[in-house]
Parts: C-alpha cells; sequence; structure tokens
C-alpha cells in the first residue's frame, strides 16, 4: 500500500470510530416498547420508569423507551409476553418469571413452593451461579437478560376468613397467574384454583367470582385490594417473585457495543434500585407496610413456625414432582446456595 494510501484510509478509519455512533445511531428506532405487567404506581413499574430514564441518559437520548405496562402490547394476556418479546412485539421488558415460565421452564424454580425462606435466600440465588445459569438458559431461549428485580414475596388473601392451616382454604376459590405449578400448589392445598390475567383478577375479586388470590403487599397494598373484598392477609412467604430485565434479541444487535453497555449498566441499577422499592415496608422490624394495610380493617394472620410447616408439608409433593421437571441440578444447586447464604 502506499503511503498516500494508507493515511487516507488510516484518516477514514479514525473518522469512522469518532463519528461512528452517531452514524449507526440513524439506525435505531425512534422509539423502543417496553412491556411490564404492572404501570408506575407499583415497585414493578417504577422499576422500568427508572431504567428507561437512565438508558436515555446514558445514550444522550439515542435510546428512546415509551413504557407498555398492562401488558398492552399483547392485549394484557401475560402468559404471551415471552413468547412477543422473542418474536419482536416488544422490544424489551421487565418480567416476572411467572408470567415467563411457561416457556421457560427453569424459571419455575422461583415458583417452587416454600424454596426461599429469606430475602437473603432470594439473593444468594438470583445474584450468584444459579442466577447466572438462568440467564444463559434465557439467551438460549432467544433474549439478552440484564438484570434481576422483583416483585415480592407472594402472599395469600381472601375475602372468607383468616387462612391459618390448608383446612382454611379447603374449597376457596383462588385466582392464579397461567402457570400449572399454581394449579398444582392450590389443588395440593385443598383450594379450588382457577387462572386469569391480572387484568381479569381484580373485577373477579369484586364481584365474589373468586374468593382470594396471591401476590406481594406491595401490590396488594398500591391495588387497594381490601377495596375487593380482600379482608383476610396471611403472611406465608410461600414463594418469592423475581423480576428480569431483558431486551429482543435483534433490537441488541442493532446498538452500538457502547450503548449495549449502557443499557446492561442502567438495567443493574434500575433493578438494585427497584429490589429496594419492592421490600420498602417489609424489611423494617415492624414492617410498616402490613400496619398500614392492618389500618384499612384487615386482619393480617401471622403463621407460627409449626402453622407454616402444615402448609411446607402440604405442598411437598408438588415441588418433588416439579423439581424433576425444572431440573433436579439447578434445585440442587439453588438448594445449596440457599443453606450457603449470609444471614
Ligand atoms: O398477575 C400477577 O399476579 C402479577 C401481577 O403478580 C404477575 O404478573 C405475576
Amino acid at each position: 500500500m502506499k503511503l498516500r494510501t494508507f493515511l487516507t484510509s488510516a484518516v477514514a478509519a479514525a473518522a469512522a470510530l469518532a463519528f461512528g455512533t452517531p452514524a449507526l445511531a440513524q439506525n435505531y428506532k425512534s422509539e423502543y416498547r417496553m412491556s411490564l405487567v404492572l404501570g408506575t404506581a407499583f415497585p414493578w413499574g417504577k422499576g422500568g420508569e427508572i431504567w428507561a430514564q437512565k438508558v436515555k441518559e446514558k445514550t444522550q437520548g439515542r435510546i428512546n423507551i415509551k413504557l407498555y405496562p398492562g401488558v398492552s402490547l399483547i392485549q394484557g394476556d401475560q402468559t404471551r409476553e415471552f413468547s412477543a418479546l422473542r418474536q419482536g412485539v416488544i422490544d424489551m421488558a421487565v418480567g416476572s418469571t411467572i408470567n415467563w415460565s411457561p416457556q421457560v421452564k427453569a424459571l419455575n424454580l422461583f415458583s417452587l413452593p416454600f424454596l426461599f425462606p429469606d430475602y437473603a435466600a432470594v439473593d444468594a440465588v438470583t445474584q450468584g451461579e444459579v442466577g447466572k445459569s438462568i440467564f444463559q438458559t434465557l439467551e438460549k431461549a432467544g433474549v439478552v437478560p440484564l438484570a434481576w428485580g422483583e416483585n415480592g414475596y407472594r402472599e395469600i388473601s381472601n375475602s372468607k376468613h383468616a387462612i391459618k392451616s390448608p383446612a382454611d382454604l379447603k374449597g376457596l376459590k383462588i385466582r392464579v397467574v397461567g402457570s400449572p405449578l399454581f394449579l398444582d400448589t392450590f389443588t395440593a392445598l385443598g383450594a379450588n384454583p382457577t387462572q386469569m390475567s391480572w387484568a381479569d383478577a381484580q373485577p373477579a375479586m369484586a364481584s365474589g367470582a373468586v374468593d382470594g388470590q396471591e401476590n406481594p403487599i406491595a401490590v396488594y397494598q398500591a391495588a387497594k385490594l381490601h377495596t375487593v373484598a380482600q379482608k383476610h392477609v396471611t403472611m406465608w412467604g410461600y414463594m418469592n417473585d423475581p423480576l428480569i430485565f431483558v431486551v429482543n434479541k435483534d433490537v441488541w444487535n442493532s446498538w452500538t457495543p457502547a450503548d449495549r453497555e449502557a443499557v446492561k449498566q442502567a438495567a443493574i441499577e434500575a433493578g438494585k434500585e427497584e429490589i429496594a422499592i419492592a421490600r420498602k415496608g417489609m424489611i423494617e422490624a415492624d414492617k410498616p407496610l402490613l400496619k398500614d394495610i392492618a389500618a384499612n380493617g384487615v386482619t393480617v394472620t401471622q403463621l407460627s413456625p409449626a402453622e407454616r410447616d402444615a402448609f411446607v408439608k402440604a405442598t411437598r409433593p408438588v415441588f418433588e414432582k416439579w423439581k424433576g421437571q425444572i431440573g433436579a441440578d439447578l434445585v440442587s444447586a439453588a438448594e445449596k446456595a440457599i443453606a450457603a447464604r449470609k444471614q
């Protein structure tokens, strides 16, 4: 190569490096669509909002995200969210492991009854090797996972009476999310589970078509479930519902490496902030959120260890059955991480 030609191409390459980002950014969509089940009145939606805001700042507005709460891009059918993400109907999402579990078996891990005794157990799994391995599974399933968030510990409520033992659940019509594991758990407890979307659940509670539901206390409170006859809450902590921040693969590949890194960092920061919001009122010794709920005339039942154990025993066959379906290795690795957690 002649020196002159070499210099010319070197200058061109340097220019491409220097100006490459804006040039490529012309291929960016003017708006990216983020799917969420719950909106900004809830920790979940707040997490999405924080992520979008941070992405905007870190990319100097190159990546502009609009929130679609109520899973409105898929007409409220939350169990279709993962497929829609893969197909590109949705560009990015903060989604629940429950809603994606019909497509990604490993995500049922979090719905195994009574696997996670406390928040430290959740963190040991999501922030450790098991969390990484679940992210690899998600990558193979065709999306780009970036960070963990949290919907929360799911507690049970109903309109009839305080639940202290599995016998109290007998015959109660309980709304559950569209996941087969939930049907098994509630059937094992003697209840009458019925699957429906979150959008359909609230009118069903108001009309008395269902007696009860299970969701985190932060969701119960922000959705004002005491106004739809949910007067009895039992703190049984039977499962924790993590959230995952993800991006569609093609969308991810359309971004420059620097912008990908910005989106990832934004997700990690937003995930941490979201988890803190989701746990607020529940991790303080006096649990102020429970006081707020009781102040609305709601009975909050705390189980003794022996009472809780009756629920654990009744659901153990479900745990064993699903351990095989999820992958015994993954479940054992989670159990080990939980046993070794820092308290
Ligand atoms: O539907 C539910 O119960 C909710 C809002 O918690 C989820 O999307 C898993």
